[in-house]
């Protein structure tokens, strides 16, 4: 008998037909003859929301009058996917709906395709914020996500007839959008600019501008914790010209320009993915979504209080900083507990020190913000007095510790060089309790590398949390037919909310019928996949094929060159006969990567991968062999859909560069094999499938630094291309206008940077990613051992759910847990 633990119908499905049907009437005001699946969506978002309020409310009082420490995770992106599935998944009702659309005469699939994603992030950094509050809401933790609104989110990728990425507007708010709360009543006031003067011996700011933050709330159900937590997101909205007419004449002109323009703050997303812009806008942002959750907690917390003793603010809430992107919310804590509550330097700092902890996720060092001490003065003049006292007790610690005098200097949080500027990941690894990386190898490269002289001074701040990811949207919802194998094998659905019961497909990887049954799912995602593909993206795939996606940001580092130049290769072999048609293991090779829209080699990258495609699809001598398609607009909706219908996925990025990745371990999750270097996750993703279910290529953190070492990126790459027949053949083909009609100048930076530069190694591994090819499709070709690896996978995966991260961070960091 098979235990089910879903979250059980609180309605039958023709009481929740009538509660789609009111909603339909009383707040749309059409019938269901008129309804469109636009309507029918709304109406059961609304509906569904209807039932999740009770839980939302019960947690929110519980969360203040009890005693059990909140979180607040701070981050400038979520990438939440589209909501209706997940909400109906969590509140018990998906059998309802489809129900209730069907007697309202539609799809099911109409309806679900009738939101529009909220494209709220770039990648990894905001869809694992997504996955940390279905994860907190699911363990039943309180918490607050708290981030910004963006009027326009990532935006929306096409290819133009030459194959470029071409970046249009993201108006996801164009349509209604059920989700979201607006709650005018409970604004907070951010203010810029302006000075610092000194009144009675204190310092006082006088902001030239204020904007007035509203905050957006959106319920983060829970999967059977009967907790409803909520992300508020904040809008900018300017107040009303009396307000400016308190400003003083002289200071009015200065005043009425940023304030027209003060919805600005919250009107785009910066599309920019680990290279930062330096950009006031992207700084006012940062610092308004900061100031307005603090004092959004400090309400929250202290109700109805005008002195409120904010002593035990930490024992309130913990703050999390999703990088440094909201690292200025340390010196807003300090000014709040000084100049807004009368606290002394010593009270307040002891208060944030507890508060705010921090987390990395890079190990790019131009990834890591620095801002110009000026722009700060101008934007945030009493921030950064209060930055520059900070810098000074640091330093005056650093010395009474005996640090030496070139040390301090490297670890200045404010840089006393002809321009200052303040470095925004030094100062939260000092002001904060802990620092982690996002997997065990970042944490360690942290420690050793990036902010070794803090791990050397601060050694117990130094922590480890792997990411994970949520198995209720990347493995129940986006692959139900894999779900409903994992439970019959387990004979119990409980893994969807304790993923380490998958080890109990363990033994069924030795069962012949569950491994056949197993690859007929994969199959059958394969073939619904083609479907997808046909009707989103007008592209006929042969699911008879191996599946074999690589889908990610476009940036140097991960290398989808590798990729793009191994397939050159492949094709070049077969077109010279070199290897028999007939012995090519028939591939469809697929990529999705958005590139930032100012990163000229990323971009040219995409136009290689779009022509390489046109060539290769429309070539007939290797039809049937080797198919390959850039995937426009990769997004959550593509990953759900596409990641269960892969069978190779391609994690090749050069060792020490990907802090963690998130996508590897959905691949793994839902039973396609990595090809990998040994970077990020990916080393304990091997560690627990085991070393011979993951195909492993490619140099070490430790070979890659040799070679570096040797002036590798000076020149040291023209070695690999001369010596590798396979590599120089494929350059050459970049080269010499086979994917360019003919026109030699279209890629010439791009083979200019592999032949002198090369900074990420491609050519250097191209060797060993060609030869581990083989390896590869000799597996492929014994379909019932590749897909005891894929069993083998999924059930030494557990570990990857976003579960387990935020146990560890509930044990490691924050130091709370779960409501009563
Ligand atoms: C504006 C500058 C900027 C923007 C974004 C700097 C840095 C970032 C992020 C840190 C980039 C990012 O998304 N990092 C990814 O975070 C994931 C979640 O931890 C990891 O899995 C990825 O390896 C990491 O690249």
């Amino acid at each position: 008998m098979t235990e089910i633990t879903a979250p059980k119908a609180p309605v039958t499905s023709d009481e929740f037909t009538g509660e789609i049907r009111e909603q339909l009437k009383y707040t749309q005001g059409v019938t269901p003859e008129q309804a469109t699946a636009a309507d029918v969506y709304v109406a059961a978002a609304a509906a569904v929301r209807r039932h999740l309020v009770d839980a939302w409310m019960k947690t929110q009082k519980d969360m203040v009058s009890g005693d059990t420490k909140a979180v607040g995770y701070l981050s400038a992106e979520f990438l939440m996917g589209k909501q209706l599935s997940n909400a109906l998944l969590n509140a018990g009702l998906t059998e309802q709906f489809e129900a209730a659309v069907k007697a309202l005469g539609f799809e099911p699939q109409q309806i679900v395709d009738a939101e529009y994603e909220p494209g709220l992030g770039n990648g990894g950094l905001g869809r694992l914020a997504a996955c940390y509050i279905d994860s907190l809401a699911s363990i039943g933790v309180p918490a607050f996500g708290y981030g910004i609104q963006y009027r326009y989110g990532i935006f929306k990728q096409k290819f133009d007839d030459k194959g470029r990425q071409i970046e249009t507007p993201d108006y996801w708010l164009a349509n209604e959008e059920p989700w979201g709360h607006i709650d005018y009543n409970r604004d907070q006031r951010v203010s810029f600019g302006g000075k610092v003067v000194e009144e009675n011996g204190r310092r006082v700011w006088k902001p030239a501008w204020s904007v007035r933050a509203v905050p957006v709330d959106y319920m983060v159900p829970g999967y059977t914790s009967q907790r409803v937590n909520t992300l508020r997101l904040w809008t900018a909205k300017s107040y009303d010209e009396f307000d400016l007419l308190t400003f003083n004449e002289s200071e009015y002109l200065d005043a009425v320009k940023p304030q027209v323009a003060a919805e600005n703050i919250t009107k785009i997303l910066y599309p920019e993915d680990s290279t930062p812009q330096g950009k006031a806008l992207r700084l006012e942002q940062q610092y308004f979504f900061v100031a307005a959750s603090i004092h959004d907690a400090i309400r929250v917390f202290y109700p109805g209080e005008a002195n409120p003793d904010l002593t035990n603010f930490a024992d309130k809430i913990v703050f999390q900083l999703n990088d440094t992107h909201p690292v200025i919310g340390i010196p807003e804590l300090m000014r709040v507990l000084m100049d807004e509550h009368g606290y002394d330097w010593d009270t307040a700092w002891g208060i944030t020190q507890k508060t705010f902890n921090y987390t990395c996720h890079t190990l790019l060092p131009e990834a890591l913000e620095v801002w110009p001490a000026d722009l700060i003065g101008e934007l945030l003049p009493r921030h950064l007095e209060i930055i520059r006292k900070i810098n000074d007790q640091f330093v005056a610690e650093l010395e009474s510790k005996n640090v030496a005098a070139d040390q301090i200097e490297r670890m200045r949080i404010y840089t006393d060089d002809e321009r200052p500027s303040v470095r925004m990941a030094f100062l939260a690894s000092y002001a904060g309790s802990y620092v982690n990386g996002v997997a065990e190898l970042h944490s360690e490269l942290l420690k050793d590398v990036t902010l070794k002289d803090f791990s050397d001074v601060y050694p117990q701040k130094f922590a480890n949390v792997t990411n994970g990811v949520t198995p209720r949207r990347f493995v129940r919802l986006s692959n139900p037919r894999m779900s409903a194998l994992i439970t019959e094998g387990l004979g119990t659905d409980r893994w969807i909310s304790d993923l380490s019961l998958l080890k109990g497909l363990v033994p069924l990887a030795d069962d012949a019928e569950f491994v056949r049954k197993f690859a007929d799912v994969k199959q059958a995602n394969k073939d619904a996949f083609a479907v997808f593909a046909k009707s989103h993206y007008g592209i006929d795939l042969d699911s008879s094929t191996m599946f074999n996606t690589m889908v990610k940001r476009l940036h140097e580092y991960k290398r989808q060159s590798l990729k793009i130049l191994a397939l050159i290769s492949t094709y070049a072999d077969i077109k010279s006969g070199k290897v028999n048609v007939d012995d090519v293991l028939p591939r469809t090779v697929m990529f999705g990567a958005k590139s930032a829209p100012g990163y000229a080699m990323a971009k040219l990258t995409i136009r290689l991968i779009n022509n390489v495609s046109r060539v290769v699809n429309n070539d007939p001598d290797v039809k049937g062999k080797l198919a390959v398609h850039m995937l426009p607009n990769y997004n959550i909706e593509m990953a759900e859909n596409l990641i269960p219908a892969t069978d190779l996925d391609e994690q090749i990025s050069q060792a020490g560069k990907e802090a963690s990745g998130t996508g590897n371990m959905k691949f793994a999750l839902n039973g396609a094999l990595t090809v990998g270097t040994l970077d990020g996750a990916n080393v304990e993703i091997r560690q627990l499938v085991g070393a011979e279910n993951f195909f492993l290529f490619g140099m070490t953190v430790d070979e890659v630094d040799k070679l570096y070492a040797e002036g590798y990126d000076h020149g040291g790459s023209r070695k690999y291309y001369e010596a590798d027949p396979r590599l120089k053949q494929a350059v050459d083909m970049v080269a010499d206008g086979t994917f360019s009609d003919g026109d030699k100048d279209v890629y010439k930076d791009l083979v200019n940077d592999w032949l002198t530069h090369d900074y990420f190694m491609t050519m250097a591994d191209f060797g060993a990613y060609m030869d581990i090819q083989a390896e590869i499709e000799n597996t492929y070709r014994e379909p019932a051992k590749w897909a005891r690896m894929a069993v083998l996978n999924v059930a030494n995966s557990g570990y990857f759910s976003s579960d387990r991260s935020i146990e560890d961070y509930l044990e490691r960091i924050w130091h709370t847990g779960a409501l009563a």
